[in-house]
């Protein structure tokens, strides 16, 4: 089945917040924002914009009605600087204007003083000043202190990852208008309609049922959206509080960039110890996480890096701490694997630094060490397959890889101004989201009287296609057609509660609540067409391919006519299905439990060809071996293979945030930020179908598939590095992501 959403999106009428016909008497948003990224604010006069003829109101701290606070884990963001600034881009103060050109405009108008402090900008500079998020975090197996005696080879050194814009096509923003007795609603793109709901209501001082947030779809999300939609959506509330009239903000892509956070960079120290027969004995990292300024999702991320310190290895001996270090950047967030690439990137460094030592490629020691049924990670949880080597294996023997191994041997000896590059990037990630109370969805299915069927689950379509998941997950349990399916809206009023689409387990667990509704209402309609056959208990009734079938046989009795006998014998049509994950806990007392449903496994391989004279390099393919469980839908689930592939790439590659000693984003639009286009992609991307019809936790066994992928990504990075060992075996690398053209330079020519 193909992703629902195509004819809309290849016709240009799939509906965006920016495409909602905007009332009459609509005021436009925009914030003034701080360009100091650190400092006490000592003056602040918008008299001259709220002299611009069409501004209706400036908005500053001083207007909010409730409480001044966006913070979602920790309370410590304020929506509207008060008497600090702690990062450049953070809002101070909202013009609303009768347009849209005014309130930029009148923006400009705004004047403040602001005496400037010291910005902090490096993690281990906060660390060391004590500027921590949160308690620093260790997770712990075996005693890695005693171990390094018992290793033949060790080898130590530092990794860090750059942070990642999340450069979804449609940018941040939402609309509200008010409804009734002092009600807002509000469109909003975000993966969190729950959150946004909870942060409005807090900052308004209103109860959460006068505010309904309805989410249509959105043009990407990547993590981007789960919390940081909030204040966007909070601000439009508070226009609408304030005036009586809609309010609209759309960010155009520079405020974008500039105000809203990013994949958190990591800098980190790693220690690894192999035996005599290259199993990793112990392993010992720090991670210092740059979490900018405020909280925001970064000690759940924080959480996520420390689960996957290990990646698919099993390691007996591991100490693994984590620190979430408070800088004057904004607020990073959620993206795509959720601090997961950023402990798996050190991992990787760690096995290439050890494996250069002793002289062997950093595939063997990958193989000799993938994690086994059974084996135990160092949160406690026992792994539930051997998915990490079926798929290993599998890329092996599935596309040769002793003949891609010659054809780069040949290549190299024969090209001395190019080299080629291969690597392997093993993958395991955990499903569940890590904080046990978010895994639980609901789902609201109605049966109209024609037939026809309406579903609203917690899920936000995010161009993943989710929705087309969730049609195929009613079509089954109801045996219907496709087309008789409508997904709604993601509405607060009608699916209260919910946890945002993210942690790859949005399919899972609104799935999960849709078969459970779908089964109880395929039950009542079973029991109405006993009734009317006048069948006794023994017959068994079944619906399939929308005919009840008695004992295995089809009768006449269609979907249709079965649905208007229950209606008309005053049978319930609609049924609201709730899921919680099974299983799942976890004790952060002692940092151990059973936090994820399952894991998703796979492998890739990645060949580069690096241009030794100009640093420039191209992926002549990549080949992965993905284990999606029982796929539900190949088309959906290698869309979503590919992209994340592709974004972890453009991660480790060239995307490049710089920042200013001040704390300036320079790398501020899209000249100045690279991402991979068509001409980077991989020439070739093949990806095979690991089945494992396991009964896991998974919506119809078809696994998670948002987030592992990108993973994958990370192999670009040690194929290049690889190609530029070939080239120069003196180089002194470092592990420095990402591996720019400049940086891949200066590698091929330096010491
Ligand atoms: N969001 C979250 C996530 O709140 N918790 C998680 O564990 C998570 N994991 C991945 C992506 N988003
Ligand atoms: Mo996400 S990083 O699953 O919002």
């Amino acid at each position: 089945m193909k992703n629902i959403d195509s004819n809309t999106h290849v016709r240009g009428e799939s509906i965006y917040v920016d495409d909602i016909p905007p009332r009459l008497g609509t005021l436009y948003a925009c914030v003034f924002d701080s360009k100091v990224a650190h400092g006490h604010i000592v003056a602040l006069d918008v008299s001259k914009a709220e002299a611009h003829p069409d501004v209706v109101h400036v908005v500053t701290f001083k207007d909010v009605p409730g409480v001044n606070e966006i913070g979602g884990i920790i309370k410590d963001e304020p929506l509207l600087a008060e008497k600090e600034v702690h990062f450049q881009g953070m809002p101070i103060a909202m013009v609303l204007a009768t347009s849209e050109y005014s309130a930029h405009a009148a923006v400009k108008l705004i004047e403040v003083s602001i005496t400037e402090h010291h910005p902090i900008v490096d993690p281990r500079e906060a660390h060391a000043k004590g500027e921590l998020i949160i308690p620093s975090r260790t997770f712990q197996l075996g005693d890695s202190k005693s171990a390094w005696d018992d290793c033949a080879y060790i080898a130590a050194g530092t990794a860090d990852s750059a942070g990642q814009e999340h450069l979804y096509l449609e940018t941040q923003g939402a609309y509200a208008y008010p409804t009734e007795n002092g009600s807002i609603r509000i469109s909003s793109s975000t993966q969190g309609p729950t959150q946004v709901q909870r942060t409005a209501a807090r900052v308004l001082g209103l109860p959460m049922h006068k505010i309904e947030v309805d989410v249509t779809r959105l043009g990407g999300g990547f993590g981007g959206k789960e919390d940081q939609a909030s204040a966007w959506a909070t601000f439009v509330a508070l226009g609408v509080y304030l005036t009586g009239k809609p309010v609209k903000y759309i960010l155009d892509r520079m405020e974008d960039m500039r105000m809203t956070g990013k994949r958190n960079p990591y800098r980190s120290d790693f220690k690894i110890g192999l035996s005599k027969d290259y199993k990793i004995v112990a392993y010992e990292a720090e991670y210092f996480q740059n979490a900018g300024a405020a909280a925001d999702l970064s000690p759940a991320i924080m959480e996520r890096t420390l689960f996957h310190a290990t990646n698919s290895y099993f390691v007996p001996n591991v100490t693994v701490h984590a620190h979430s270090c408070r800088t004057n950047i904004p607020p990073n967030t959620a993206f795509r694997g959720f601090g997961g690439p950023q402990a798996m990137f050190v991992i990787e460094a760690a096995i290439t630094k050890v494996a250069e030592k002793i002289g062997v490629p950093a595939s063997t020691i990958q193989k000799a060490n993938l994690i086994q049924e059974n084996d135990e990670f160092p949160y406690g949880q026992l792994v539930g397959g051997n998915e990490a080597i079926d798929s290993w294996k599998r890329a092996e023997e599935k596309y040769d890889i002793q003949a891609l191994e010659q054809e780069v041997a040949a290549f190299n000896e024969t090209n001395q101004h190019f080299k080629k590059g291969l690597s392997f990037m093993p993958v395991c990630f955990g499903i569940s989201f890590t904080k046990t109370d978010m895994n639980q969805a609901r789902s609201l299915v109605h049966i109209y009287s024609d037939g026809s069927i309406g579903i609203s689950t917690g899920a936000v379509e995010m161009g993943q296609g989710v929705n087309t998941k969730m049609v195929q997950v009613a079509a089954h349990y109801l045996a219907v057609d496709p087309s008789r399916i409508k997904i709604e809206t993601t509405n607060t009023t009608r699916v209260a509660n919910t946890s945002p689409s993210a942690a790859s387990a949005t399919a899972d667990l609104n799935g999960r609540a849709t078969g459970i509704a779908c089964k109880a209402l395929a039950g009542r309609l079973t029991a109405a067409a006993r009734k009317k056959l006048g069948l006794g208990d023994e017959a068994v009734i079944t619906l399939q391919e929308e005919f009840v079938h008695v004992d295995g046989k089809k009768t006449d009795l269609g979907w249709e006519e079965v649905v208007m006998f229950a209606f008309l014998d005053r049978v319930a049509l609609t049924e609201n299905g709730h899921y919680a994950t099974p299983v799942i806990h976890f004790d952060k007392a002692n940092e151990k439990g059973h936090p994820f449903a399952y894991h998703v496994f796979g492998t890739a391989i990645t060949c580069v060809t690096v241009d030794c004279v100009r640093g420039r390099y191209e992926f002549d393919y990549v080949k992965i071996a993905h284990d999606f469980g029982s796929s539900m839908n190949r088309i959906v689930d290698l869309g979503q293979t590919e992209g994340g592939l592709v974004q972890g790439i453009g991660w480790m590659t060239m995307e490049e945030l710089m920042y200013s000693k001040e704390g300036r984003l320079m790398t501020n639009a899209l000249s100045t930020y690279k991402i991979p286009d068509i001409y980077s992609v991989p020439k070739v991307i093949e990806v095979d179908f690991l089945e494992s019809e396991k009964d896991n936790l998974a919506i119809l066994k078809s696994k998670a598939v948002g987030e592992p992928p990108l993973m994958y990504g990370i192999g670009a990075y040690f194929a290049i590095h690889n190609a530029v060992k070939v080239f120069n075996p003196e180089a002194e690398l470092g592990f420095s992501a990402p591996f720019t053209p400049e940086k891949v330079l200066m590698g091929l020519y330096g010491g």
